[in-house]
């Protein structure tokens, strides 16, 4: 396979500062070569400018961030559809999970059936009325199925980006009052941790590929390390204890890469500041790898 890396180091939809950094750190701990030593061709085109929230207004206290945010998701949307249309597999690296905004948006612009598995401690399913923070991040999720901040939502000129039955949360353990509201009431297919506890990874996975990729569709991975026990991820930036091992991570991963549904995928959050000798960095490599078929035999 082709794969076009694309870094997106954004950290203006999260507080921590540090995951802007996280592109480099995931290279550093040697993702392009670990790729071509799986088979694939990698065709790493870089970071995409993003501006510091130094020099940035903080805009609406309850949507922090919004102008450039929506800036650099069309950006980024552009970037991966051009991907895709060069018959490449877009791989892009964050930055706080804001970046997914363009990421879907632009695979959601080649895949009109696409679903979506968002691997995440939490839902990322705020609106402006339910967010306890006013962090863009926490709201990407709902504004790709159409909710929310009508800038978020129709991002790229058009809406819903996703079809909220196609959305499938895994891993979730911390989830706000209001989020949780909205979930329910919109029908979201969540699978918490304790879900994962009673049944077992690979059962919720194969769930999770079914909803995802129903009618045979093609699935978006957005992978949130902060999904994963902070004993094995501690470089995030929202740290949540009771998460994915990092077997269970692994498997699921596996499965995806067996079911040959993935055209996309995001690794995001990794908080190099945080970071305790790039292992998260690592880890983000040593999932991307299985997520793009590597096998042990
Ligand atoms: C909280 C909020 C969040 C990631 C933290 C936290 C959201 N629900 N998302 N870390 N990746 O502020 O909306
Ligand atoms: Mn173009
Ligand atoms: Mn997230
Ligand atoms: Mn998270």
């Amino acid at each position: 396979m082709r794969i076009r890396v694309i870094g997106a180091p954004i950290d203006l939809g999260a507080d921590r500062r540090g995951v802007d950094i996280g592109p480099r750190a995931i290279r550093y701990a040697g993702l392009n070569d670990q790729l071509h030593r799986l088979g694939h061709t990698v065709n790493d085109v870089g970071n995409l400018d993003v501006p510091l929230p130094e020099n940035q207004p903080t805009g609406n206290p309850r949507l922090k961030y919004l102008e450039p945010i929506t800036k650099l998701a069309e950006d980024l949307a552009h970037t991966v559809s051009d991907a895709l249309a060069e018959q490449e597999f877009p791989l892009i690296l964050g930055g706080d999970h804001s970046m997914a905004l363009g990421s879907i948006s632009g695979v959601a612009s080649k895949h009109k059936n696409l679903g979506v598995i968002w691997v995440d401690a939490h839902a990322d399913f705020n609106i402006e009325s339910t967010t306890p923070s006013g962090n863009i991040h926490g709201m990407i999720l709902a504004a790709l199925a159409g909710l929310g901040e009508e800038q978020l939502v129709n991002v790229c000129g058009w809406a819903p980006k996703i079809d909220k039955n196609k959305i499938v949360i895994l891993g979730a353990r911390d989830l706000d009052e209001g989020e949780q509201r909205l979930l329910r009431e919109q029908h979201i297919h969540v699978f918490t941790m304790s879900d994962i506890d009673r049944r077992g990874i690979a059962t919720v996975m194969q769930q999770a590929i079914e909803i995802a990729g129903a009618d045979n569709g093609p699935i978006h991975l957005s992978l949130d390390l902060d999904s994963l026990d902070p004993k094995e991820a501690p470089g995030v930036g929202t740290p949540v204890r009771g998460g994915l091992s990092y077997r269970e991570a692994h498997f699921a991963m596996e499965m995806l890469a067996e079911s040959a549904r993935l055209v996309s995928m995001d690794v995001v959050e990794v908080n190099s500041i945080l970071d305790r000798e790039n292992a998260t960095a690592q880890l983000a490599v040593e999932l991307t790898l299985s997520a793009l078929g590597k096998k042990i035999l």
